[in-house]
């Protein structure tokens, strides 16, 4: 038997299968097509581990597909533009394109290296000019469609990454890059009106039967449904009179609505100051500050101290006439709603909280009926009691007291009292039933170099002109001086243009895109990567998408998933495509941390970098370590004792192989019926266990598959011990042979084709061959009939597995005859295995 020498086995694999460019996606086979695809990386170094978990598990379940009959869509590219690659580039005195095109080259080595079945022919690299000017084209189709706006609004400053973010770049209230609290500044910037698509977003998300649970519910969490009213106010003259100035407020609980006691305004409400009278200003000018100077997460808070000043005006209660006094307040936000609130503090602990500080009334308007108020209260129509003694608000559902004619009434989300509040209220035009969701339009525009430029053009003359299709790409100038703080915005090489419509001389835009934009389509990209006239053709897209099988980190549960399914349905809305998701299945791979389970940093020094394993070992243990240490949905400590288990499996398979070969003849196939008991006991373990395997692939569970092949080599092992060379059954040796090269190789498919070519003799690559078929029927423990007595009479006749132990011959002994045994005592069960069991009875 040959050493195995996993270096030299691996390099002369790899160089076979690019040869023969085995992985090329077939854009006009007949099979069925399976797209199979991990997350594009980021080129911010060389891969880690994660890295190498994820596409582990995506080549896996590629190359199996392959062997299933499909035609196999398997690509990979960059996620290339981005602020690290700009910090990088300073930090080592380069610039981001040349850093970048360094890591990608570095990446793509080590993929090979990895032996990935990757079709590099189709390489994506989102700052290639030749993909950013697509994203462009797609900018100016949106900007048609009119999802494009160019608005000024408060959003979200990274001091440090001095640019702004989108709203699902704020995590806990910080920047998800790199931790910092941003700033609220008010900026014109370029939006794409993802809120447009806000309600088929939530209700697609019931197809995605294919997606993690906790996913789909982190996305409709973010898009954030709230079903309720609008509710019109009027400002109240010095009499106390209604005026025609009116304010609206976003309520989900109209049915509180005899309940409110105050009135809120975000403290960013237009007009605010004028409204306030002037003695109240200053203190409406410090909850102002208070609140600028406070994230939106903070405010938003429920535990959170509030703040809040009256302002000196009164708003009149549309339901009965009550003056309500009108507070800024730093816990109403002014991007969500109206901006404007109906304080009603029985209801809601913010207002409790609010109204407790601020000695404001808190008159009980829904009450559970085992609330000792109750009986007080029930069928009182007005009202009598001004405060609760309660210690919280009461947000439960109830009845409906104090409140008029709706006394009496169910109260809650979407009760009946809230429909017939709506009802009264739009009956005389003073509201109407309202959706409001959290998601806020998508904010893209970044004051960041290395990005894809936004193609437009400010003209004095003719406003904001988008660039003319044929002058895209608009191209990144390639020398900026990064590290002296130069942007595009000083630089007029890039910025100096004429006006696309009237000739004179303009402005470019010099706002670049965020990353995520390149990101939301570069699978539709990877179907028709060299289409010089359209980003793709549909008919590809057509072909190849929706992705099967998406593997990518958590992280992007809502940032890249959430904001791809919205590229998505735009450009089916342009006509570009025909389907509604992108991702039909999605896997969550779990995290690689390190022995004491920390998540593997730079920062702790506590990275096991790929290299450390494929050195010492080879690419296919360090493939099998990834997949054989967790199922993939689950994270995994770092375990060394492991990764050296495999590598010693991989070896036993190397000579069992081996071993199986020298006995091995594949001749006309197996007679089954004439194998004896090694032989049928080998020939039924690779039946139920094949079977096992299979299944453990098809469900994605790596981990258990590569276990049954470990069982299933124990299995060969024994045979080969119990026969001698000269007896054992050449066509059992070939299939035994064939099928544990077959079944380990989209797990470690170097070590599969040597062993295929070198000991079986088999031209080619078992990425080629079909996945082997197994036979239930085979599968199944021989069988000895047992006669069952009970007080030495046959009773029954039950088949038992033949090596079956004296527990459970009698166990089924006794299912047999339940009936007869039913009501009486066994006093003693006497099992002679092979033949019968008498029960003695009394
Ligand atoms: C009166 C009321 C009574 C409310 C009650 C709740 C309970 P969700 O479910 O998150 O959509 N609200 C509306 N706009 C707001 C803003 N800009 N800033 C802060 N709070 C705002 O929450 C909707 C509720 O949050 C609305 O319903 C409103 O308070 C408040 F017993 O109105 B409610
Ligand atoms: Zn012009």
């Amino acid at each position: 038997i040959p050493a195995y020498d996993a270096q030299a086995i691996e390099a002369k694999q790899q160089r076979l299968w690019e040869e023969r460019d085995l992985f090329a996606a077939s854009d006009e086979s007949d099979r069925p097509k399976k797209y199979v695809l991990e997350m594009f990386p980021y080129p911010s170094g060389d891969l880690h581990m994660g890295h190498a978990r994820n596409y582990s598990i995506g080549d896996a379940m590629a190359r199996q597909a392959h062997m299933r009959g499909f035609d196999v869509l398997h690509p990979i590219g960059f996620d290339a533009f981005g602020l690290p690659a700009e910090n990088a580039a300073i930090k080592h005195n380069t610039q981001p394109a040349t850093w970048t095109y360094k890591n990608m080259d570095q990446a793509v080595s080590t993929m090979k290296r990895m032996g990935f079945s990757y079709d590099y022919d189709r390489m994506v690299r989102t700052c290639d000019p030749d993909y950013y000017r697509w994203g462009q084209w797609q900018f100016l189709k949106m900007w048609e469609k009119g999802l494009v706006e160019r608005r000024d609004s408060p959003v979200n400053w990274c001091p440090s990454c001095n640019t702004v973010l989108a709203n699902e770049q704020v995590t806990e209230g910080r920047c998800w890059r790199c931790g910092s609290v941003p700033e609220r500044k008010n900026l014109t910037q370029w939006y794409l009106k993802i809120t447009d698509y806000a309600e088929e977003l939530l209700d697609d998300i019931d197809q995605l039967t294919g997606w993690p649970e906790r996913v789909k519910q982190m996305q409709r969490n973010w898009i954030g449904k709230s079903e309720g009213a609008e509710i019109d106010f009027a400002l109240a003259d010095e009499d106390g009179n209604p005026t025609d100035t009116v304010m609206t407020v976003f309520t989900t609980r109209p049915d509180t609505l005899f309940g409110a006691t105050f009135f809120l305004l975000a403290p960013e409400y237009p007009g605010l100051m004028e409204l306030t009278t002037p003695e109240n200003r200053d203190a409406v000018q410090e909850v102002i500050d208070i609140a600028a100077a406070t994230s939106t997460a903070d405010r938003a808070s429920s535990d959170r101290e509030k703040h809040g000043a009256f302002i000196g005006r009164y708003m009149v209660n549309p339901v009965n006439g009550r003056l309500l006094p009108v507070y800024a307040a730093d816990y109403v936000l002014t991007d969500y709603g109206t901006g404007a609130v109906m304080g009603v503090p029985s209801g809601d602990q913010r207002d409790f909280d609010f109204a407790r500080k601020y000695g404001l009334p808190i008159p009980p308007v829904v009450i559970e009926e085992d609330d000792p108020l109750f009986p007080e209260l029930k069928d009182q129509t007005e009202l009598v009691m001004t405060d609760v003694p309660w210690d919280q608000a009461m947000a439960a559902e109830g009845v409906l007291v104090q409140s008029g004619p709706f006394t009496g009434m169910k109260g809650g989300h979407n009760s009946e009292a809230v429909d017939a509040i709506i009802d009264w209220l739009a009956e005389k035009g003073l509201g109407h039933k309202a959706v409001n969701y959290r998601l806020r339009d998508w904010l893209i525009s970044r004051q960041r170099y290395w990005g894809n430029p936004i193609p437009m053009v400010h003209c004095e003359h003719c406003g904001i002109v988008p660039v003319p299709y044929d002058q895209l790409p608009v191209t990144l100038p390639p020398d900026l001086d990064l590290a002296a703080g130069e942007t595009l915005a000083e630089c007029p090489a890039f910025y100096e243009t004429t006006c696309p419509v009237c000739g004179r001389p303009a402005r470019r835009e010099t706002d670049t895109m965020d990353t995520f934009t390149c990101s939301s389509w570069y699978y539709l990209r990877y179907c028709d990567p060299h289409d010089e006239e359209l980003p793709f053709s549909r008919e590809l897209a057509d072909r190849w998408m929706p992705v099967d099988n998406y593997i990518g980190g958590i992280e992007h549960a809502i940032l890249h998933l959430l904001y791809s399914r919205f590229w998505t349905k735009v450009m089916r809305d342009l006509g570009l495509l025909d389907f509604d998701e992108p991702f039909t299945n999605l896997l969550c791979q779990g995290m690689v941390k390190d022995a004491n389970g920390e998540t593997m940093s730079k920062s702790k020094g506590n990275v096991v970098p790929p290299s450390s394993v494929i050195g010492p070992y080879g690419a296919d243990t360090m493939r099998m370590a990834v997949l054989f240490i967790a199922p993939p949905e689950k994270d995994f400590n770092w375990d060394e004792e492991a990764v050296a288990g495999c590598n010693r499996f991989i070896k036993r398979v190397w000579r069992t192989v081996w071993e199986l070969s020298f006995s091995a003849d594949k001749g006309p196939g197996l007679d089954a019926g004439s194998l004896d008991g090694a032989g049928k006991t080998l020939l039924r373990e690779l039946h139920r266990l094949g079977i096992k395997c299979t299944q453990d692939y098809d469900r994605g569970q790596y981990n258990t598959a590569i276990s049954a092949l470990m069982e299933l080599t124990n299995a060969a092992n024994a045979y080969l011990n119990a026969v001698p060379q000269d007896r054992r059954d050449p066509a059992l040796c070939w299939l035994v042979a064939w099928d544990i090269c077959a079944m380990i190789s989209p797990v470690c498919p170097h070590l599969a084709d040597e062993l295929g070519q070198d000991a079986l003799g088999v031209d080619g690559s078992f990425y080629e061959v079909s996945w082997p078929e197994f036979d239930p029927e085979l599968a199944k423990a021989d069988e000895v009939e047992i006669a069952v007595q009970i007080k030495g009479k046959v009773r029954a006749r039950v088949n038992v597995p033949a090596g079956a132990d004296k527990d459970s011959i009698e166990a089924a002994a006794r299912e047999a005859v339940a009936d007869q045994l039913a009501g009486k005592e066994v006093l003693k069960a006497v099992v002679v295995p092979g033949r019968l069991v008498n029960f003695v009875v009394r």
